[in-house]
């Protein structure tokens, strides 16, 4: 999965794609690069973010979104809210990717009318915010675990048709929260829907490396990656493509 994002500061490619044809431009590189899909995303979720009014949020999103549907890729929306998620869906986005984990009520709703797959996330709170005061966890393995059990359920009861489980990297978790989830990733894995992993760039990796600039820290990222798709991920959402698709081609060719 590719990241787009048209935000004028996520933590490591603000400002780059926020015009229609520079984002064009990079999916269409994502896609050379050997993506399979696009998540949009209009908000920046990094820890501490101000939030973006909704109509903010579509006025940034929605011109990309349908300067990409041509391309005939799938495309996830990375949004919190109904109402830009409501347009996304309307104008023929694939797939949601809610940061809340359908903490909403309306974006099950909306799932379930549209036929479309949710990526549900765990963040301890909806609120970027706030989210690392909550970093306080007894068992932060069982506790994600709980929370995507809970809310995969009630997306299934409601008619959503299917569900992709994301432990949600960095949100409201620290360095030792993160490579806790990493290390028993089998145990999202054996909820028995496909997992994602996000840990591209992140802050964590930067942690672990040394690396202070995002844009530099693609070994690290590919690394985590791996060690998530040999735990069972079955989907990396990753800025750097090409560094990815190169590791996975020579994992998949060792492991066939
Ligand atoms: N991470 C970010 C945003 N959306 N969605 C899912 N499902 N999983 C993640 O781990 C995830 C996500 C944050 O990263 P990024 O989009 O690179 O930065 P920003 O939030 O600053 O735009």
């Amino acid at each position: 999965m590719g990241i787009l994002n048209v935000t004028p500061d996520s933590f490591s490619d603000g400002g780059r794609y926020d015009r229609v044809e520079a984002a064009l431009d990079r999916a269409r590189q994502m896609l050379a690069e050997g993506a399979d899909l696009i998540d949009v995303g209009a908000e920046s979720t990094r820890p501490g973010a101000a939030p973006v009014p909704a109509e903010e949020e579509m006025r940034r999103l929605l011109p990309v979104l349908e300067a990409l549907l041509p391309l005939g890729v799938p495309l996830s929306v990375d949004t919190r809210k109904p109402e830009v998620a409501a347009e996304a869906l309307a104008l023929g986005a694939h797939l949601l990717n809610d940061v809340g984990g359908l903490r909403d009520p309306r974006m099950t709703r909306l799932a379930a009318r549209y036929r479309v797959p949710v990526v549900i996330m765990h963040s301890p709170v909806d609120d970027p915010q706030t989210m690392m005061a909550h970093a306080v966890y007894d068992d932060v393995v069982a506790e994600v675990s709980a929370f995507l059990r809970r809310q995969t359920e009630a997306a299934l009861a409601a008619g959503v048709p299917q569900v992709v489980l994301d432990p949600g990297f960095g949100f409201g978790k620290r360095l030792d929260h993160n490579l806790e989830l990493l290390r028993r990733l089998n145990e999202i894995v054996a909820l028995g829907h496909p997992v994602l992993v996000g840990l591209s760039r992140k802050r964590t990796i930067g942690e672990l490396t040394g690396v202070m600039d995002p844009a530099k820290r693609v070994c690290g990222s590919v690394a985590a990656h791996l060690a998530a798709i040999r735990r069972g991920a079955r989907l990396v959402r990753v800025h750097d493509v090409a560094a990815h698709a190169e590791a996975l081609a020579v994992e998949w060719a060792v492991e066939a």
